[in-house]
């Protein structure tokens, strides 16, 4: 007959017993979440566009988008690159506007937004050029850990070299994949409509 007294005793273990592990297992929950700091490339950034409109990571939120560096000067590979995300936005047609393409400045000495907003004029409008002071784009160029290098040339002009990837970025604003622009134009935009 001490049954009853056995279990009644037990029942209070058991449920101290749960929530302990209910406590130890959100906690690994908790620390296994995905990293607000992502691993990958990406994160803070605070520019301006070529409306002088002040632009940061925090406006991105929402929606998927790509994220290239580059300059205006670029002889080739910036305006390939360009024309190629200008296409994929026009196959994604009304879903263009569910997404964001951001052209950041590796040369903000010549990119003003004055400078951006005419080099931009030649391709898709949902493009955005981003510029900022030279520590601003540093950080930039830090977070998505993109490489940038002066070059001198013997007029006296310079050029750039830069890393000329294509990131993009999920609606949380954490790094995806690099962008494959050496596929289709549609399966592109079949890729970045995946993220909306
Ligand atoms: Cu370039």
């Amino acid at each position: 007959m001490s049954e009853p007294k056995a279990v009644s005793r037990f029942v209070p273990l058991v449920a101290a017993f749960l929530a302990g592990l209910i406590t130890v297992l959100s906690a690994v929950a908790y620390l296994a979440r995905p990293s607000a700091s992502p691993i990958g490339p990406g994160g803070p950034f605070h520019l301006e566009d070529q409306t002088d409109r002040s632009v940061s990571d925090q406006d991105m939120k929402g929606r998927p988008f790509l994220v290239f560096f580059g300059y205006t000067h670029c002889p080739d590979i910036c305006p390939t690159t360009l024309f190629e995300i200008s296409e994929v936005m026009k196959a994604l047609g009304k879903d263009a506007d569910r997404t964001r393409a951001l052209f950041i400045t590796v040369d903000p000495e010549r990119d003003t937004p004055a400078a951006l907003k005419d080099y931009l004029s030649n391709f898709d409008p949902h493009l955005r050029g981003l510029t900022g002071d030279r520590a601003a784009v540093d950080a930039a160029l830090k977070a998505y850990r993109v490489y940038a290098k002066k070059i001198p040339l013997k007029d006296g002009d310079y050029t750039m070299d830069h890393t000329a990837v294509v990131y993009l970025m999920d609606k949380d604003g954490r790094f995806v994949a690099t962008f494959n622009l050496n596929q289709t134009t549609e399966a592109a935009a079949a890729q970045l409509r995946g993220y909306l």
